[in-house]
């Protein structure tokens, strides 16, 4: 039977475009979700939009248009950029949707039967911006003395009758969930974060608007709408087909879920690492089992912000630069986790130095070569020598570890690990000089062309997941069959066969900047 692997993507707000940082989750999911279902994982990855709340219907009344009208527009615009971007989602959920309130409404109607939800009157501070509601203690003061919540976000006083969720009965709970589970939240210095907010103690936290009606309304008293993050929230199990617990709720969401895992921005920890495996708890639902947080990034140093303007279009970045070649900047970049920049000489750099030099070269080299003198097949290999053994020996040893990393969520490392190989396969060919063995000695010369295809093999199905369309012409090069690009054949007895007849060669990772070159894939 297959294993399930569940992944979502954060559900982006619809008061705005998207751009790179949406982008960016959005690709490290896809990388996620190709990576486990070349791994033979059966694979739902869910991605989608946030279309209810203060900040969403401010946003239509500022533009002066319905806030559906809005939804329908932006929630494209998503749509849209997951296609562009190469996404392989499986779903697109959006809160607006009737499935969506059918399971809201369910679940809080479970929270009520529990004992979970109290009617009260809310009197505190609340950010639009973040949507969320903070304590005095946590407030800063602004240029002119204006408060400010800890993001920055502009806060306002609000007053109204709402249904409380009883956060604070979760306290212990929860740190007692931590202790026993203490990958649930990555990176560590997160899990750290959450952990001391936690032990801080928590409010209870109000679940209800009445101030305005763009929500879900709570079931037997429409005059409030549900609060927006734990409308939101619930989107991850309304994909699976809550509230019917028997369809891909047991498959995706099982009991001690060891399957779902969520990827979201550090801006959004506390939401998704208190308040949701709280409302879980208070359920009795199964929680996921990992929630990770990567870092934030910044435009040419900058933070970017609508006041600046500079916030960048991603779909303006594929357009300059290549699809493939942005999402294995974003992924190579920075360790995922930390904070990084976005500039033109780094994306640059890495296209030029990386993609075209080292590992674009190295197939184009060996695959000309066997074009131009070998009539296009690919030669049998005599007795293989310590140095072809070595390199296989590293390709054979790949997998391992990019699993590894792969299940630490260190994306960048999985593409470390693959350029070690690359390096030794760059190093192999300086050493190894099949060119000049043409005259010298063309039965070596067979051997090592033959080890550079196989090592090339295992580099481009490796890659998939991270630049999917060039790691497929690359394979379609080798003459391998689309059929066979999957992990499970990258052992010894689906190697590359000599006498296999090899396409033209065509370059697979232009260079940035050269002229003839065009954009990439
Ligand atoms: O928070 N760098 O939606 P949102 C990296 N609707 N990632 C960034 C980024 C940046 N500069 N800016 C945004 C919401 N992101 C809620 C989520 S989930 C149940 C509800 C990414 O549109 C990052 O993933 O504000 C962040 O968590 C998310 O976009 C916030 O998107």
């Amino acid at each position: 039977m297959s294993k399930a692997f569940y992944i979502t993507t954060p559900i982006y707000y619809v008061n705005d475009k998207p751009h790179i940082g949406h982008a960016y989750t959005t690709i490290a999911c896809d990388v996620l979700a190709r990576f486990k279902r070349l791994d033979g994982f059966d694979v739902k990855f869910l991605t989608g939009t946030d279309e209810h709340g203060q900040k969403v219907a401010k946003a239509a009344a500022d533009k002066g248009i319905a806030p559906q009208d809005l939804c329908d527009q932006n929630s494209q615009n998503f749509r849209d950029l997951a296609k562009t971007l190469g996404i392989s989602n499986d779903d697109f959920i959006r809160t607006t949707e009737e499935r969506h309130k059918k399971a809201c409404q369910a679940l809080w109607k479970r929270l009520e039967d529990n004992g979970a939800i109290t009617l009260g009157k809310y009197a505190g501070w609340y950010a639009v911006r973040d949507e969320a509601f903070y304590d005095e203690s946590e407030l800063t003061k602004g240029p002119t003395g204006e408060k400010l919540a800890p993001t920055g976000a502009p806060v306002e006083w609000v007053e109204e009758e709402s249904y409380f969720f009883p956060l604070s009965k979760w306290q212990q709970p929860l740190l007692d969930f931590y202790d026993a589970n203490p990958d649930f939240i990555g990176p560590k210095s997160r899990f750290n974060e959450v952990y001391s907010f936690v032990k801080g103690g928590l409010n209870d936290l109000s679940i209800s608007r009445t101030a305005f009606s763009w929500g879900v309304p709570v079931p037997g008293n429409p005059k409030h709408v549900m609060y927006v993050w734990i409308d939101a929230l619930t989107n991850y199990i309304t994909a699976l087909g809550y509230p019917d617990e028997s369809g891909e709720m047991g498959k995706f969401w099982p009991k001690d879920n060891p399957v779902a895992m969520h990827v979201v921005g550090k801006d959004i920890v506390r939401f998704h690492c208190v308040y949701w495996p709280a409302f879980l708890m208070a359920a009795k639902l199964p929680l996921p089992k990992r929630v990770y947080a990567h870092g934030w990034w910044t435009v040419e140093g900058q933070k970017m912000s609508k006041s600046l303007g500079n916030a960048i279009d991603p779909n303006m970045l594929v357009e300059k630069y290549g699809l493939d070649q942005l999402r294995y900047f974003m992924m190579r970049e920075i360790p995922f986790g930390n904070d990084g920049d976005f500039s033109e000489a780094a994306i640059a750099g890495r296209i030029n130095g990386e993609l075209a030099n080292a590992f674009g070269n190295l197939a184009q080299r060996f695959l000309s070569f066997i074009g131009k003198n070998l009539g296009g097949i690919l030669p049998e290999p005599g007795a293989l020598q310590p140095a072809d053994d070595e390199l296989l020996k590293a390709c054979h040893g790949l997998l391992a570890q990019c699993r590894d990393a792969i299940d630490r969520q260190a994306l960048n490392d999985v593409i470390e690990r693959i350029w070690e190989v690359v390096r030794a396969a760059n190093g192999y060919v300086d050493v190894q000089a099949p060119w000049a063995l043409k005259k010298t000695d063309p039965a070596r010369m067979n051997t090592v062309l033959y080890v550079l295809a196989e090592c090339v093999r295992h580099l481009a199905i490796l890659m998939q997941p991270f630049v999917p369309t060039s790691a497929a012409k690359m394979l379609d090069q080798l003459a391998v069959p689309e059929d066979a690009r999957t992990f499970a054949h990258l052992d010894k007895a689906h190697a590359m066969k000599g006498g296999t007849a090899l396409p033209t060669p065509t370059g697979v990772f232009p260079r940035y900047g050269d002229p003839k070159a065009g954009k990439g894939s």
